[in-house]
């Protein structure tokens, strides 16, 4: 039975926003049965030999699909994608096509959003936030640009289809902790909001928000 590694209690400043959320909202898409393995973050439950053998940087979410583990969200949808045969094409062309915008979500788009927050949350002073972060808005910016055109006449953002991609995408969208710098991009905004009212999402997120705890 596929085990998926999740938190059980995480602080409140990322309960609702970990990234264990978009595994678990793939598999609601996919209606692939699981085994839940709740992790208690402030007790340290990942920081132990036993988990690290799984998730060497000591994070969730990892996989345990009878022998086959995995660490990284991206890796976890691909993999989940293409051994359900959803939420993926089958063809290389399309396969290509969603793989790009995994790593786009991942590897550009989430890179200063995440940024932004680690300044927030690690500067002393507002003085001393002010440049990196201004240097981080305006490389957000320079993605949501691209971005606001790319999604110009498509409903997602990798294939004709919902896939994987949006998961990762819509849910990095989703680390923009303040609306106004979205303002200018109503593209993004729609694609973002069209992804997370898909019932898949609400139901994940209910159920999340009902069983772990805030700690
Ligand atoms: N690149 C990884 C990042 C995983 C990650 O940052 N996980 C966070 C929760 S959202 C975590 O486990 N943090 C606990 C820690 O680092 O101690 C992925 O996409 O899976």
């Amino acid at each position: 039975m596929l085990k998926v590694y999740g938190f059980s209690r995480v602080n409140s400043v990322a309960r609702g926003h970990t990234r264990d959320l978009r595994v678990l909202w793939a598999l609601e898409e996919m209606q692939m049965p699981f085994e839940l393995v709740g992790m208690d973050h402030p007790a340290h439950e990942l920081n132990t030999d036993a988990y690290r053998r799984l998730s060497p940087f000591e994070q969730i979410p990892a996989i345990d699909d009878d022998g086959i583990v995995l660490s990284e969200s991206a890796a976890i949808l691909i993999y989940l994608a293409k051994k359900a045969n959803k939420l993926i094409p089958s063809d290389p062309a399309g396969e290509a096509q969603v793989v790009r915008w995994c790593l786009a979500a991942m590897n550009s788009v989430e890179l200063p959003l995440m940024s932004m927050l680690f300044i927030d949350w690690t500067s002393d002073s507002d003085a001393g936030a002010a440049k990196p972060r201004q240097f981080m808005v305006g490389w957000a910016k320079r993605l949501f640009t691209g971005l606001e055109r790319w999604l110009e006449g498509r409903e997602f953002v990798a294939t004709d289809t919902f896939t994987v991609a949006d998961i990762l995408m819509s849910h990095v969208l989703t680390e923009v902790r303040d609306e106004r710098l979205l303002e200018p991009y109503g593209n993004v905004r729609n694609y973002r909001d069209r992804c997370l009212s898909r019932a898949a999402w609400r139901r994940t997120m209910e159920r999340y928000l009902a069983r772990v705890e805030e700690g």
